[in-house]
């Protein structure tokens, strides 16, 4: 047994040493045999412990606390640095439940294969214990998930991004129904790396990766792909949605969840900084990542953002892209893969100023702007409580969530897709979700640029059968008696120069504004073969210097971009095979014709 069980004197115990919780831990600690296990009780206390004993093992460097006071580095090492696509499993007993857009291998096998690789991994080791809630205390969306550990960066950053310890041992209570966790580091080599759902259990296995998204398992492990299960048979929706806040002039406040794969601005969006020329228009975040939705006992679908923190993409974020989420930077925030300067403050390519000389690269390298290289991973890090940001919305901490008014699905497109289109009904807006396109970026290993499917924004997220997912959203759409609008943005088209067409940031309020006119029955649209896009006038585009040309281009609905696009989605709809629905199959067939006449 290992030597100290409970070894800090605030930390939490179950009580009854034969419930679940100290049963299952007692199981991983038998196979993995620490010699210590730590039991996080979420205090600040204890935070700023295990800090120092992470200093002092060198896994953080201390930032220059006069310019990023509470802030510290951590470089990864440098085979671990974005989630493994090709290396994350779903583990049903048969392969159609996973369905073909996602990895699969048998349970028995694979809980076979980790443990022969977890059998005394943390000997020598310390083992942390991360109760954790996600959704605000109190709330019927809230879920408890516990995580173990031997990596201190990751005990920390769960400490940060859920609400961790004491309240969520208590929301627990002796109920055995909580999200089995288990990390370990191993020692980082990719062909021992693997991380495992076993949606039937409950339980992720997660090893040989310490990167974010393969390794805080309330993340895109549980709070997506395990969620998404969940959320199918008990009937809520676990989506990668940011969800914000629009108030208007008048003080009325509208609520929009949008997905967008990773690295698309998400975080950008959901901490908006309106233009000038909105005066009196605030933007507030309730996520900025992930939102579990439900329909309300009003019939309208209900969102709360299950995190306590963000783990955002450094790179691009600056004083010009989002002022707020720089003021959020300024304390108490782990940076991860960014460059560090000669004074200890941090660097990244995008943040709006040159690198000083002297700085030091992500690996710690010295770095010239003439070595060609990225001074910052591109998809280097920040983990940040959400208390944090300065447009932080009071209802990010409600348990009953927000009402939303609007969904968005949004691409990265340089071709094809216009700035805003409003599906006709909800089958329709599935289907937009269900077939939207995204080039790929640096928040997973492999390709980055290359044009994929990624319905929803979920195909890495997903816990289950693709068609059967899209199933739940029609099913969803047919209960929910108050349903959202459905909207699908592009802000990255691409003019003949390569130049993007549309300034985004601040000025994708005013897309925003035409999307919350439209839930109101304020304005009107126009139709085209693809959907219904804003009347001449209506969306609002004073004060921007943006030619005609680049506005048409920007909106322009062609017929040949299309018909390639019918071509690719109908692709992906083989590739889903027989689960795919008819009525999404049909709004297929009805889009081709529809712009083979247009
Ligand atoms: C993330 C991702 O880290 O989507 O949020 O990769
Ligand atoms: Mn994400």
């Amino acid at each position: 047994m290992p030597q100290a069980f409970f070894s800090t004197d605030r930390g939490e115990r179950p009580e009854n040493k034969g419930s679940a919780l100290a049963q299952w831990i007692a199981e991983c600690a038998k196979l993995t045999q620490p010699d210590r296990i730590v039991w996080c009780d979420g205090s600040q206390e204890q935070k700023r412990q295990l800090t120092s004993e992470a200093v002092r093992a060198k896994t953080l460097i201390p930032l220059n606390p006069q310019k990023r006071p509470g802030c510290y580095l951590h470089r990864s090492n440098p085979n671990d640095v974005a989630r493994t696509e090709e290396l994350t499993f779903i583990c049903t007993p048969s392969r159609d439940e996973a369905g073909p857009t996602n990895n699969w291998s048998p349970p028995d096998e694979t809980y076979r294969k980790l443990s022969s690789w977890l059998d005394g991994s943390m000997k020598g080791r310390t083992m942390y214990v991360i109760p954790y809630l996600m959704g605000p205390a109190g709330s019927p969306f809230a879920k408890v998930g516990v995580e173990l550990t031997d990596s201190i960066y990751v005990a920390i950053s769960m400490q940060i991004m859920t609400r961790a310890g004491h309240v969520a041992v208590e929301a627990l209570g002796e109920n055995d129904d909580f999200s089995r966790n288990l990390h370990c580091t191993l020692d980082l080599d990719p062909q021992r790396r693997l991380i495992c759902h076993f949606p039937q259990d409950n339980t992720v296995w997660s090893v040989g990766s310490g990167y974010g998204g393969n390794a805080l398992l309330s993340k895109k492990c549980f709070a997506l792909r395990i969620a998404s299960w969940l959320g199918r048979s008990e009937g809520w929706l676990a989506e990668h949605m940011l969800i914000l806040g629009v108030q208007n002039p008048q003080g009325e406040t509208f609520y929009v969840a949008a997905a967008f794969p990773s690295a698309c601005g998400k975080t950008n969006l959901a901490m908006l900084t309106p233009p000038a020329r909105f005066g009196g228009w605030r933007v507030f975040t309730v996520g900025e990542d992930i939102a579990w939705l439900r329909i309300g006992p009003d019939g309208g679908l209900w969102a709360v953002n299950p995190e306590a923190g963000y783990f955002g993409v450094a790179p691009g974020t600056s004083a010009h892209s989002n002022p707020n989420a720089m003021r959020m930077l300024a304390h108490d925030t782990i940076f991860t893969n960014v460059a560090m300067t000669p004074e200890g403050d941090v660097w990244w390519e995008g943040i709006g100023q040159e690198a000083p000389e002297g700085t030091l690269d992500w690996q710690g390298r010295p770095w010239k702007p003439s070595s060609g290289a990225k001074a910052a991973h591109p998809n280097s890090r920040f983990t940040t409580p959400m208390r944090n940001n300065p447009v932080l919305s009071p209802h990010a901490d409600d348990p009953t969530g927000v009402p939303i008014s609007a969904i968005i699905f949004g691409g990265r497109r340089a071709t094809t897709v216009p700035l805003v289109l409003e599906a006709v009904d909800w089958v329709h807006g599935v289907f937009m979700g269900a077939t939207m396109g995204s080039e790929t970026t640096a928040a997973a290993t492999g390709q980055v640029g290359v044009t994929r499917r990624d319905p929803m924004a979920m195909l890495p997220f997903c816990g289950y059968d693709m068609g059967s997912y899209f199933s739940h959203w029609l099913r969803t759409g047919g209960r929910v008696t108050r349903p959202p609008r459905i909207f699908m943005v592009n802000w990255f088209r691409q003019g003949p120069d390569g130049k993007f067409l549309w300034p985004g940031y601040g000025e994708n309020l005013r897309v925003l504004k035409w999307i919350v006119d439209r839930t109101m029955g304020r304005v009107g649209a126009r139709s085209t073969p693809v959907g219904l896009v804003p009347k001449h006038g209506d969306l609002d585009l004073g004060g921007l210097d943006l030619t005609a040309d680049k506005l048409k281009e920007v909106s322009r609905v062609d017929r040949g971009e299309w018909k390639a696009e019918i071509e690719s989605q109908a692709a992906f709809i083989r590739t889903i095979g027989a689960t795919m629905p008819a009525e999404l199959v049909e709004t297929h067939r009805q889009l081709g014709a529809a712009i083979e006449r247009s």
